[in-house]
């Protein structure tokens, strides 16, 4: 067999220019941490202090500590070498932390996989990231990932892959558990510290998701300072009800967050009041962080919940927006404090404070992080608004990246020459730096916090044979906030039927939730007299005709 060609080593890429570098280090923003020297630390520090519980798994700091050690010997002795990019899927299990942990250790560089992640993303993460390794488990939520994982190495396209590492029951690949630590081998210094940590997932308004690299200094500031704001303690309880390997509730303040102030992180398997209410009753969980839809749920549902939630004291709502009736209601739904987020995978976090005055908590999305954070709301020909203006949010600071991974493209549209990241998002500023998210200048669906993007999804549906256009959509949806709907002009004369454009997407290898919750037949897009017109517009205008029609019925 030819021997795969060695991954490019990740170029240190996400430099700040050293005025930068240097004014943040000054403001005591970055302080040289690093994720290894850090868990290293708290692992003494907090040694028997429990670290993490999921299901039966109750884990103190030490002894996290040890498996990820042994794990990362364990990697290294397999033949993956420091600086390896990593794909790690690996859901709301206690895995998820051993094994990023342990990448850390070794220095290896994960990717963050959602666990809804299918062929065609994972095979997209590889590829990007030139990642030599992919590891998953078996099972999650009856589907079996190794099928995944054969179909990967089946690919012809993704020759950097030479490792698939599985949890649980391995079948023909190598089991975790089965791994042969050498510690000798484990990196004997640590990284430095503005060096690619590892690679988050965008949530891809144009096209596919890109990769996100993020420094060990940057990461480390953004939830540290996310601690003292949000009131993170050894003694907080944090439920991960979100998806762990998401940014929000991995750092804002997160999972890391907590393992910095070396308090509790409880993984619950599922978002649903059913679950998560018994785990907070249990584990008397402090602090967690939902999206919009399912703080509303969690309101109702705990009307009625025999669990006693009495311990909770900060839930965070982000990832979509809030509107301040929905706040409203989760204020009177549940007995504990609002938190307004409003974040990117990219950098920039805003948060209402703790102490802000309530119609700053039910009408705002928060204000940034840092002081250094620099926040710009400018109109179409790119110049600033006036405060209580609605404008295009660009920012530009001590966390928020200054290119994706390996996209030169994408990176000359979403950044400006000076380094302002151009979030896509519309907001207002109000005076002392509120934000207030008025929506998308792309078009993408925010259902239920899962970004999607319109072009991935019309790209998928050109490829059916039965269809000849397709403009997808977000549509107001009560619950997930917003639903996709797709617009198809079917090829021919016979009509696929809705329920079989959606099989058949399965078939793609795509994440569920990127699959269109409606598809709405039409003969024809009506183009202009023009005769040509942008997908935004055509896009815009199906969405006005279809809610107008909606009104009047
Ligand atoms: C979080 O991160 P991503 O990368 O999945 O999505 C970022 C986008 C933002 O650009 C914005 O469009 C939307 O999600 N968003 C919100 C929001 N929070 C995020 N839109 C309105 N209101 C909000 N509160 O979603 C994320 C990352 C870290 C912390 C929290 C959320």
């Amino acid at each position: 067999m030819r021997e795969p060609p060695p991954p490019s080593p990740l170029p240190l890429s996400q430099t700040w220019p050293p005025e930068f570098v240097a004014r943040y280090r000054a403001a005591g923003h970055w302080r040289g941490d690093t994720f290894p020297a850090m868990l290293r630390e708290r692992a003494q520090r907090f040694a028997t202090r429990t670290a993490v519980v999921a299901g039966d798994e109750r884990w103190t700091y030490a002894a996290l500590w040890q498996r990820a050690e042994q794990l990362a010997a364990g990697l290294l002795a397999h033949g993956l070498q420091p600086g390896d990019r990593v794909v790690v899927q690996l859901g709301n299990t206690a895995h998820f932390y051993a094994v990023v942990w342990a990448l850390f250790r070794a220095g290896l560089v994960p990717v963050y996989a959602l666990a809804a992640h299918r062929i065609t993303e994972i095979a997209h993460f590889v590829r990007k990231a030139e990642a030599t390794a992919y590891i998953t488990l078996d099972r999650l939520d009856g589907y079996d990932h190794r099928l995944l994982a054969r179909e990967l190495q089946a690919l012809p396209d993704v020759p950097t892959l030479r490792h698939v590492l599985i949890a649980g029951d391995a079948a023909e690949f190598t089991a975790l558990a089965a791994l042969q630590g050498d510690a000798a081998l484990l990196p004997a210094t640590d990284p430095d510290p503005q060096s690619v940590a590892f690679l988050q997932i965008s949530g891809g308004s144009t096209g596919l998701s890109k990769l996100i690299p993020r420094t060990h200094d940057d990461y480390i500031y953004s939830f540290r300072a996310s601690n003292e704001i949000c009131g993170i303690t050894q003694d907080s309880v944090y439920l991960v009800a979100l998806p762990a390997a998401h940014n929000f509730p991995m750092s804002s303040p997160g999972a890391f967050g907590v393992f910095h102030a070396g308090g509790t992180v409880v993984l619950s398997p599922s978002p649903s009041p059913d679950v998560a209410f018994a785990l907070i009753a249990r584990e008397r969980v402090t602090d967690l962080g939902l999206v919009p839809p399912l703080a509303l749920l969690w309101a109702q549902a705990a009307a009625t919940t025999q669990h006693d939630l009495s311990s909770l004291r900060v839930l965070q709502v982000g990832g979509a927006k809030l509107t301040p009736e929905a706040a409203r209601r989760v204020i009177a739904g549940l007995p504990v404090k609002l938190q307004q987020v409003f974040g990117m995978a990219e950098g920039l976090v805003n948060y209402t404070r703790l102490d802000d005055d309530e119609d700053t908590l039910l009408t705002t999305q928060g204000r940034p992080i840092s002081p250094d954070d620099e926040v710009l709301v400018v109109d179409d020909a790119g110049q600033p608004v006036p405060d209580g203006e609605v404008g295009y949010l660009l920012t530009r600071g001590p966390y928020t990246i200054r290119g994706y991974h390996n996209e030169p493209a994408a990176n000359a549209r979403s950044f400006t020459a000076d380094g302002f990241y151009r979030t896509g998002d519309m907001v207002l500023r109000k005076p002392g730096g509120y934000l207030v998210v008025q929506g998308r200048a792309h078009d993408h669906i925010n259902r239920a916090g899962e970004k999607v993007s319109a072009e991935e999804v019309e790209d998928h549906l050109l490829a059916h044979p039965q269809v000849f256009d397709v403009a997808v959509v977000s549509i107001p949806d009560d619950y997930l906030g917003e639903r996709s709907c797709a617009f198809v002009i079917p090829r021919g004369d016979t009509r696929p039927r809705p329920p079989e454009i959606k099989a058949w997407m399965r078939t793609r290898g795509v994440a569920a939730f990127k699959i269109p919750d409606q598809i709405v037949f039409v003969e024809a897009f009506d183009i202009t007299a023009v005769g040509k017109t942008s997908r935004k517009e055509l896009r815009a205008r199906l969405r006005a005709e279809f809610l107008s029609q909606q009104d009047s019925q």
